[in-house]
């Protein structure tokens, strides 16, 4: 039974590292979100009809400088997560450049016009393709656990499809969106990417003033809603939200590796990110010494603020502290060890690196998303026990198998009902544009990266050109050469097809004297 939350300062106000105040930023208005979509319709159509090898240098300019101004965004990071500015530059900044790369080259695939192979027998006279157009404006709702990477990853495949796009920043981290439209405009046709600050009803204006397109990312809640709203206004959406990823630790694994690998995927972003190892089902046989060895590596975290280096930041909201407190509850009154950790840091919204031996399916912490920097323990008999428990479960984001036996992993790993499959590794695919990041369950069907995320960004529409001079055999009149047309195509199907043949040219030229006579000759 949780407590009832207490009352919490307003989002984006304090700073999570040391408590201190942070100006707020000023909510927009329904009419000033119209506004932002329009002033982007606007400079959209120029966009759209720039060669793709221009927004790709486009794409290429908004990485660099934002590696070149990189500290402007390191000093924003880090006052509106918590996080070390190291981390920061290591967690969200480092590879945007390499990402604008990538997503370049998956951009040329995903973009590229399809010829559609036609069967000049069936279809004399006819070419066809597939071409993807731009939506128009694509709406990018953000979450504050990674608040600049969850605008990247949809914005510049957005921008590469031809797209003019709004940001919508979560009202925990205002800044750092702020500070994102603003390099846009240092390198883009002027308005093409707008941002408008404020929580959900912000948020969902984007829906009710006109986007043409949203990709979300955020809770399981919020996902639902947006879609909801998404779906009755037959709006594309595209909705990546929480997880419950579980590691499956085997007896043969590589114990050094397999706990730095544990611990990092799971304490990294003190936990604040939708990937990170929430379970962990250790084999019995190696349990105790897996348990120890986390434990020794976990106590060894350093949270900041630590004179700029430290492993971890704080949780970025107060609400997410009390929850991770909730859920660590909630697990020893359940019977679960908390071997260290389990406590505020005293600074800010800073919590413990954690590890819970003894937990069991029942308890908050194994069921729901915990989202904080908590290692949760399940000793199993068997890996049997350990897919099972596994996929038992309302979420289904990533998934992973720690193993010295590859292919034994990679035939477990892939029996997990997940988006993502991993042997030996966890949450790495996405900050890889060229994978898809996709769930099952509560972590919603939505894409990003890869082609396979192209739909929220581009629209398909098929052309097909008939420089046929005879009209077609099946057009009106229906007679009986139409009959005998008809039969002559369906032994072609199933018969020989010289024979069908045979028949089937001297009734052709029938069926077009007596469809142009129809038509008046
Ligand atoms: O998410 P919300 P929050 C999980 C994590 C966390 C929980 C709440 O478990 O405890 O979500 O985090 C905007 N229409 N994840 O409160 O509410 C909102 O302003 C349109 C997992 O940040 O989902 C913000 O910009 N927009 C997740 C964004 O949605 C609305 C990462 C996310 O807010 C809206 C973060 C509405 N009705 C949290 N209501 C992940 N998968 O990584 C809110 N918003």
């Amino acid at each position: 039974m949780s407590t009832p939350a207490p009352t919490f300062p307003a989002p984006g106000t304090v700073r999570p590292d040391d408590g201190r105040p942070l100006p707020a930023v000023p909510y927009a208005t329904r009419e000033e979100v119209r506004a932002a979509i329009e002033r982007a319709r606007a400079a959209q159509p120029a966009w759209a009809a720039t060669p793709l090898a221009q927004r790709q240098a486009a794409m290429l300019a908004l990485g660099r400088i934002i590696l070149e101004r990189r500290a402007e965004i390191l000093e924003i990071l880090n006052a509106e997560t918590g996080r070390s500015p190291l981390e920061c530059l290591v967690s969200e900044v480092i590879g945007t450049l390499d990402f604008a790369r990538s997503a370049n080259k998956v951009a040329a695939a995903a973009l590229a016009t399809e010829k559609v192979p036609l069967s000049m027998l069936d279809h004399p006279g006819k070419r066809a393709y597939i071409e993807a157009l731009p939506h128009g404006v694509v709406g990018i709702i953000a979450p504050w656990n990674y608040p600049l990477i969850n605008f990247y990853k949809h914005l510049f495949p957005a921008l590469l499809a031809g797209n003019g796009v709004v940001l919508k920043p979560s009202e925990s981290c205002p800044r750092t969106g702020a500070w994102l439209a603003a390099r846009c405009a240092d390198v883009l046709p002027k308005d093409l990417v707008q941002v408008v600050q404020g929580a959900g009803d912000v948020g969902a204006a984007l829906l009710t003033e006109g986007i043409d397109s949203i990709t979300f990312t955020g809770s399981v809640a919020t996902g639902r809603k947006v879609s909801a709203l998404a779906g009755e206004r037959l709006v594309p959406c595209t909705a990546e939200l929480g997880g419950k990823d579980a590691a499956i630790v085997l007896a043969d694994c590589d114990l050094g590796r397999t706990v730095a690998g544990i611990v990092y995927w799971s304490i990294h972003n003190a936990g604040q990110n939708c990937a990170s190892v929430e379970r962990v089902y250790v084999e019995a046989a190696i349990a105790d010494a897996f348990v120890q060895r986390c434990v020794a590596a976990v106590g060894k975290l350093r949270v900041a603020p630590q004179e700029g280096i430290a492993d971890i930041g704080p949780l970025h909201t107060a609400p997410q502290l009390w929850l991770v407190e909730q859920h660590v509850a909630d697990a020893v009154q359940r019977g679960a060890t908390v071997l260290v950790g389990g406590t505020r840091t005293g600074s800010g919204w800073g919590y413990a690196p954690t590890v819970l031996d003894g937990c069991t399916h029942d308890m908050r912490v194994i069921r729901e998303e915990t989202f904080g920097p908590v290692l949760a323990i399940v000793r199993v008999k068997d890996a049997e026990e350990a897919v099972r428990l596994t996929n038992d479960s309302g979420y289904g984001l990533n998934g992973s198998v720690w193993t010295k036996d590859v292919a034994r992993g990679e035939a477990l790993a892939r029996r997990l009902h997940v988006g993502v499959s991993l042997v030996n590794n966890h949450a790495i695919p996405a900050i890889m544009p060229e994978m898809p990041w996709t769930g099952v369950r509560g972590t919603g069907p939505g894409v990003a990266n890869s082609r396979h995320a192209y739909p929220a960004y581009v629209r398909r529409r098929g052309v097909l050109v008939d420089s046929n001079r005879q009209p077609d055999p099946w057009w009106f009149p229906a007679d009986a050469n139409l009959a005998a047309f008809a039969d002559a195509v369906v032994q072609r199907s199933i018969g020989s097809m010289v024979g069908a043949l045979l028949k089937l040219l001297p009734l052709l030229g029938k069926r077009q004297k007596a469809i142009r006579e129809f038509g008046g000759g």
